[in-house]
Parts: C-alpha cells; structure tokens; sequence
C-alpha cells in the first residue's frame, strides 16, 4: 500500500464529495459532481499528424471533433523528448529530474522506477474515490513495485516498456535478447502480444472499464502504444490512409478516441469528463514513413527543437469549457496534475513540491487567461539542462541560439548576436531554475529482481 500524501487524506475525509478545497490558494469550488478523467498518452506522435492540426491526408474525423468541441492548445510541452522522463512528468506533475527520471528511457535491463513515494494524478484521483485504470504503454518501471498498479491504479493491461523492446520487433540491428510480455495487473497474460491488436485491445479494456464504472467517478489513462515504431494497425484499418502505415495508426488512435467518446455518451457522461488527448514526444524522424511529422516545428524526438517537445493538445470537458476555442498560452504536462487534483477537489502536499500549474482558468477562458508558466526548461534525452523558454523567447545553452518562437516558431533565424543582455540573463535563470530542481530533487525506487525472466524469449505465434 502506498503512501498518501497528508494534504489527499485530509482533502478526502473533510469534503463532501460535491464541494472542494481550495489547492494552492486557486480556490475554485465546482458546484457540480468532480467529472471523471480521461488522459490519450500517445507515443511518438508529431505535432503536425492531425486533421486538426494540420495534416493534409491523415483524416481523424473524432480527434477534429473533440477539438471542435472543446479546446485546442498550439503550444504545450512535454518535459522530455523521450518516452520515460515525459512520462514522468505526466504522472507528477514535475519535471523529470525533480523526481530522478531524467536519465533517458527505462530499459529491459533496468531496476528502477518512478518511486512510489511519488504522488501520480492516480494517486490523487484514487485518494478522492475515483476508479482508476490504465490501459496502454507504461513505461515507469516494470519490476514488482513499479508497475501501474503500484502506482494509484486499480488495474492494468498492456506493455510494461516500448513496442520495440523485444529482438522481434526492430526494424534495424536488434539490441534486445527477450520477448515483450504483455501483462493483466501484474500478471503476464502473454508473450509477444500481437502488435496489430494492441489498439484495438486497449481501446476495448478501457471502454469496458468506463461501462463497469459509469457510476463514476473515474480515471482512464489510455497511453496507446502506437505510434512508435515498429508500426502496427488492425486489419479494419491496414492500407487505409493514403499517408501509409503511419497514416492507418494513427486512424486507428482516432477510431479508438471516438470509442471511448461513445461510451461516455452512452452513459451520458460526456458533459461532465475531461477528455484529454495529447502525446508524450515529438515524431521519431529517422524511421522516414514510419515516423511522423512535426509540421512547422523543427526537429523530432530524442531533440530540443520544438518538433520534439511541443506536441497536439486537446481537451473536451463541456460542463467547463467552451467549444472550438484555441489556446496559444504556453503549458504542459506537468500543469495536468494540479489542474486535474483541483477539479477533483483534492489538496496537494506541500511537503512535496511539484512544477506544473493549475491550467483550468486557461482552458476555459483561452481567449483572456495568460499562461501561469513563466519559465519552462529543455532537458536533453539524457536529462541534461538544454535550454529555456520565457515568454517568446527560447534560448538553447548547447548551440547558444536564441529565437523568438512567436515568430519564429522553425528556429530558423538566430537572433543571439542582437539581443546579447537578454541572452546571459536567459542562461543564468535556465542554470539557476536547472540548480533549484537538482538541489530538491527526489530519489527513483531500485526494485531488486524482476518478476520475469529478462532474457526470456517467447517465439510470437501471430505477429508477422
Ligand atoms: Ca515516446
């Protein structure tokens, strides 16, 4: 049983379930019933690989419709280029090193997680009597300990890591000497899981989930596997999309989306959920077709350019927020745990500091709220301090440019040489914030032995 923290205790037992605390002096208090969550995590997918955000052959007639219904945000950043340390960041609302996930993806090979003395938004949400369920990649650690359901969740189905973290499964030269396990909770259900299913299965564990708890309220975390490489989609959707292969995924992702709208729906819950989609890094570049496009941003995952950590947002909530509104204030993934804690009513623990902001009073009024992020720092894939961004500006420590992003959101012209005072003030709050996170910064959990065998390898019988 994990800790909780005092301030979720004390929110949870002193509050009726239809009024709130304040969190962090926000004080807002919703005369209606907290509405249930739900969170697409995608992985690997470009800024520019919806409808709705530009892309002029993937057709996703249910993302398009989520944003035409809520709002859409063109500049939200995830805290890391890469799969774990963004992850990280989704569940606690802090940048990756603040709680010692910076260093890259967890491997197969690897003993630690996200420790669970960590508050994750399942936690919160747990905390204040939601269901919780998380059905996808995970990605935070795959030991005893470290798995979803050691982390505030009620159940999981899914990958423990990425897709291609199996020596089946690599297009190039394979480093990997074991089979990807597919796990129920923590238990294996099978080895090699037929990749064209995986949509397909994790859309319809979540659905099922949402129906078994349409008495509410609840939390879905649907982290879809996709689109990272090697690609898959199910026979329904194969050869669909004239972008291709990526094209078929990420219409299966949308098809997915409008499965669990319809559920709400069916349930008449829509108007009362947060439906969140967004995804955890820029397109994967080097696998060409296979990878997706960052539009008008420069470069992909794994770089500091804003195509590898500015990234789609979409959020419907249509008891809050006002349909087909844009926001162009800059947030990210660490502002969902405070956003989401304060709809459900739940204090954080201040003994437990995070970054994120509570973020409503822009989703709902995208036209008059100005972004509570007044810095946001760029760490490497490795986790080292890249860059900072402050209002328009973005300036990078590693090539020493500075652009304004407002208008220059390509990073093409660098504008270092004429704004000389600006841009030592800048690398003196980036080091500054950078030293402020490091001094603070919190321990990962080593977990000692597995709970399979790592080395084991499992012929897939119906994967190609
Ligand atoms: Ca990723």
């Amino acid at each position: 049983m994990k800790r909780i923290p005092i301030g979720v205790i004390l929110a949870t037992l002193s509050v009726p379930a239809s009024a709130t605390t304040s969190l962090g002096g926000a004080g807002i208090v919703p005369e209606e019933s907290p509405p249930n969550v739900v969170i697409f995590f995608t992985d690997d997918q470009g800024y520019g690989d919806l409808s709705c955000f530009g892309h002029p052959t993937i057709h996703t007639p249910h993302l398009d419709r989520m944003a035409a219904e809520g709002v859409k945000l063109t500049q939200f950043y995830v805290a890391s280029p890469v799969c774990s340390p963004s992850r990280a960041a989704l569940m606690t609302g802090c940048y990756p090193k603040r709680v010692g996930m910076h260093r890259h993806v967890i491997f197969p090979t690897y003993d630690y997680g996200l420790h669970t003395d960590e508050v994750t938004i399942a936690d919160v949400l747990a905390g204040a009597g939601y269901a919780t369920g998380c059905f996808g990649k995970w990605h935070l650690g795959h030991r005893d300990g470290l798995l979803p359901t050691d982390q505030g969740f009620e159940t999981f189905l899914g990958t423990p890591y990425s897709n291609d973290m199996s020596q089946f499964h690599r297009p190039e030269g394979n480093k990997y000497t074991h089979s990807l396990p597919f796990l129920r909770d923590k238990t294996i259900v099978e080895w090699e899981p037929d990749q064209r299913l995986l949509t397909r299965r994790c859309t319809d564990a979540a659905v099922e989930f949402i129906d078994a708890n349409a008495d509410g309220p609840f939390f879905v975390y649907v982290p879809h596997a996709m689109p990272h490489i090697p690609l898959y989609a199910s026979s329904e959707f194969e050869g669909r999309s004239p972008r291709g292969l990526y094209g078929d995924v990420i219409e299966e992702i949308d098809w997915s989306v409008g499965q669990v709208l319809d559920a709400l729906e069916r349930h008449g819950l829509a108007e009362n959920t947060l439906v969140i989609f967004t995804t955890d890094n820029g397109p994967w570049l080097p696998f060409k077709s296979h990878g997706g496009s960052a539009g008008p941003l420069a470069g992909g995952k794994g770089t500091n350019l804003e195509g590898g950590q500015r990234v789609p947002f979409i959020a419907r909530y249509p008891a809050r927020i006002p349909a087909g509104t844009v926001s162009r204030q800059v947030a990210t993934t660490m502002d969902l745990l405070p956003t989401i804690a304060g709809l459900a009513g739940v204090g954080l623990d201040s003994d437990r500091p995070i970054d994120g902001h509570d973020i409503m009073p822009l989703l709902e009024d995208s036209a008059g709220a100005v972004s509570p992020t007044e810095v946001f720092l760029y760490y490497t894939s490795q986790g080292e301090l890249a860059g900072i961004r402050r209002g328009r500006w973005k300036f990078r420590l590693d090539t020493g440019s500075l652009h304004d992003l407002e208008v220059d959101v390509s990073e093409k012209w660098n504008v270092a040489d004429k704004h000389p005072e600006l841009v030592a003030e800048l690398r003196a709050e980036a080091i500054s914030g950078d030293e402020r996170i490091a001094a603070a910064a919190r321990p990962v959990l080593k977990v000692p032995s597995p709970i399979w065998d790592p080395a084991k390898i499992v012929r897939p019988e119906s994967a190609p």
